[in-house]
């Protein structure tokens, strides 16, 4: 027979093991610590200049965007309506005179003149990252401006050399050529102009006509090219270094009624480009990648900001080269520069 003790210390808790008590406790320790950390880390605050506003910048700045969502960070992006460095100091100075910016992502608008500028940023607490260009010789581990923490960019001189054998063979290795460069101090277009040159030299047969600096401007790169065309009518091609110069030589060489005969190697994948791409003006467009630039950009200024001490102080994002047979092919046409609709 069953017998019934009766009970009465009242209704009893189920006992907690105590190995399960303690790892409670450790989680609840951890999350606290792990939140605490996260109240103390400042979201880095992030300046964006570009050099100017074209395309190329335009789809750095999507780049840029697209990581500052992804990691929940505020850009201030300020656009210079022209290229150089009076333009660009006073908007970088204004940018700095705000007070609120950690990071500044800066395409120096001149190698040299855009130090003084810089380092003023710097002395105000600013972290600066150059993204495109460079300052000084773009060396920031033993050149002589170390202080940005990066420099995120295309090999430029290689994107020349690149340029002038891809000319070379369109044209049978022989023959006249000129280039159209944009502005003297710009570390890209002249590491371009050099790379360009440093390739024509490896062909016996051809001779470099000429280089004219256009300021960035796509109608004083046609009429430079117009120029050059009538004085030099046995020229077999020519190298627009950025988006403006490849235009304005594109459009005198199309006015000219050269199209197909004066080849034209387009740096820099506009839509006005990948045009003359595919009506025979341009026989090859060289597609820098700004949106990794903008992005790593971006997502490096989050790693420092988060104490990652390994950034590599050079970054080369590559190129992809488009011509007529695969302009069509996904894997190299999205890096064509798109933007807006
Ligand atoms: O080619 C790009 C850029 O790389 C260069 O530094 C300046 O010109 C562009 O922005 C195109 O216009």
């Amino acid at each position: 027979m069953k017998r019934w003790i009766a009970d009465n210390s009242g209704p009893k808790e189920p006992m907690l093991p105590k190995r399960f008590l303690i790892s409670l406790f450790t989680f609840v320790a951890l999350l606290t610590t792990s939140l605490l950390a996260q109240a103390q880390f400042k979201k880095p605050k992030i300046g964006f200049l570009p050099g100017v506003v074209d395309p190329f910048y335009q789809v750095m700045e999507i780049g840029v965007n697209e990581a500052a969502a992804d990691y929940g960070l505020e850009v201030v992006t300020q656009y210079p309506q022209t290229w150089g460095p009076t333009i660009q100091t006073p908007i970088l100075d204004a940018m700095v005179g705000r007070g609120d910016l950690t990071y500044l992502i800066i395409a120096p608008t001149d190698k040299e003149q855009m130090i003084a500028p810089l380092q003023r940023a710097v002395d105000a607490g600013i972290k600066v990252i150059t993204v495109d260009t460079f300052l000084g010789d773009g060396d920031y581990i033993n050149g002589k401006v170390t202080f940005p923490l990066s420099y995120i960019g295309s090999d430029n001189v290689e994107g020349g050399k690149i340029a002038a054998r891809a000319l070379a063979k369109v044209v049978g290795n022989k023959g006249k050529v000129y280039i159209q460069n944009t502005n003297v101090g710009a570390s890209t277009t002249e590491q371009r102009g050099k790379g360009f040159k440093d390739g024509i030299a490896e062909f016996k047969d051809m001779q470099l006509a000429g280089e004219d600096y256009n300021l960035d401007d796509a109608g004083t790169a046609a009429q430079q090219t117009a120029a050059k065309l009538q004085a030099n009518p046995d020229l077999v091609g020519i190298f627009g270094v950025n988006v403006f110069s490849a235009q304005g030589a594109g459009n005198a060489v199309k006015s000219a009624g050269l199209g197909g005969k004066v080849q034209v190697i387009a740096f820099d994948a506009t839509k006005d480009a990948i045009e003359n791409l595919r009506q025979g003006v341009v026989s090859l467009v060289i597609a820098q990648k700004p949106h990794d630039m903008g992005y790593l950009a971006v997502a490096f200024a989050m790693a420092d900001a988060r104490g990652v001490t390994s950034l590599p102080r050079r970054v080369t994002t590559g190129y992809a080269v488009i011509d007529a047979k695969n302009v069509d092919d996904p894997s190299v046409s999205r890096f064509i520069y798109r933007v807006g609709k």
